[in-house]
């Protein structure tokens, strides 16, 4: 046993009672770091909870009863261009053209009773505002008038008003070069893409009302696959198609071909961006359809491609027997 010695005793109180004054000191200051925390995320997390709670979930929108055919509907939206102005085309223009179009496509599907509706939206369906030198000086709206407000409420109306009159809806996206973030090659990630932007703020205003029967594939990728009666529709853009206009036929064989050989389960090749309506057989069991615009009398198409396609967009019906067997052009203007 140490003797004890009462000096380092003295001492040992001494270097304790600093170390509890120290640890106090640090005990206080930690105290009041953590209530400045909680000021700012207890409050932050108390006030989206008390803001939460004013939401009532929507009830859900009950499809509709009916005895379905074995036919599936397809409409395919492209190309709107919201923001875009032309002598005949704007952004208030481009509403009035689509509610009537919903209007046409419903009368359609009320009378046809297809078992599932397949919606493609493919892309450009946003202007952009820096697209092209001397683009803001041919919109109507901003970027974020147009990704946050006009598309998507738009394509909320389509989606949520035919979605009362079908069983199912089945609604895909993939973008096109109009909403990329910034000039081409800039840089900018692919998903940093305007259009998907606005195909999730759609999203979420039919998540909103309630929209029970509509499944969602919002792809980041180039392209989206859609299987329509069994049949694969494959949906692109278009604007990995270069070449003429009006129909850059050529182009669309080649790729078409080369891409059947690497991407399986499909024969129909869907594609937008060159605003001219058109379908046809490529090759044995290959068929393309080309998309149409809302817009028309396009300047830059009118004077450097010599073109002007008809404001358009497209309704198909297949069965799994036949595949495509009936094509409704609607016609916007
Ligand atoms: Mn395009």
């Amino acid at each position: 046993m140490r003797d004890f010695n009462i000096e380092d005793w003295a001492d040992g109180i001494d270097i304790e009672s600093n170390t509890i004054k120290r640890l106090r000191t640090e005990i206080r200051k930690l105290c009041r770091k953590i209530e400045k925390q909680q000021t700012t995320d207890c409050l932050l997390l108390k006030a989206v909870r008390e803001h939460a709670s004013k939401f009532k979930p929507a009830k859900k929108l009950k499809a509709p009863k009916y005895k379905a055919t074995k036919e599936e509907a397809w409409l395919c939206l492209s190309d709107w261009q919201i923001g875009k102005v032309t002598s005949t085309y704007n952004s208030e223009i481009a509403v009035k053209r689509i509610q009537k179009m919903t209007e046409e496509v419903k009368k359609i599907l009320i009378a046809d009773k297809p078992a599932v509706l397949h919606i493609i939206l493919q892309g450009d369906m946003v202007e952009g505002e820096d697209i092209f030198p001397g683009q803001p000086f041919e919109i109507d709206s901003t970027l974020y008038q147009q990704a946050l407000k006009t598309a998507p409420e738009l394509m909320a109306h389509v989606i949520t008003e035919l979605a009362s009159v079908v069983k199912k809806v089945k609604v895909a996206g993939v973008h096109g070069n109009h909403g990329r973030s910034g000039r081409k090659n800039s840089g900018a990630a692919r998903s940093s893409n305007w259009d998907l932007v606005s195909y999730e703020m759609t999203r979420l205003l039919c998540d909103n009302v309630g929209l029970g029967n509509t499944e969602w594939d919002l792809t980041t990728h180039w392209y989206v696959m859609q299987t329509v009666a069994g049949h694969g529709i494959m949906c692109i853009h278009g604007d990995q198609i270069g070449g003429g206009s009006p129909i850059p036929l050529a182009g669309i064989f080649k790729k078409a071909q080369g891409w059947r050989m690497n991407i399986p389960d499909w024969k129909y090749l869907s594609l937008g961006h060159f605003h001219t309506h058109a379908s046809g057989v490529l090759n044995r069991d290959l068929y393309f359809f080309l998309s149409g615009s809302p817009e028309s009398d396009n300047e830059f198409a009118a004077e450097c491609l010599a073109q002007g396609g008809a404001a358009m967009q497209r309704l198909c019906f297949f069965t799994k027997e036949h595949g495509m067997v009936r094509e409704h052009a609607l016609c916007l203007e």
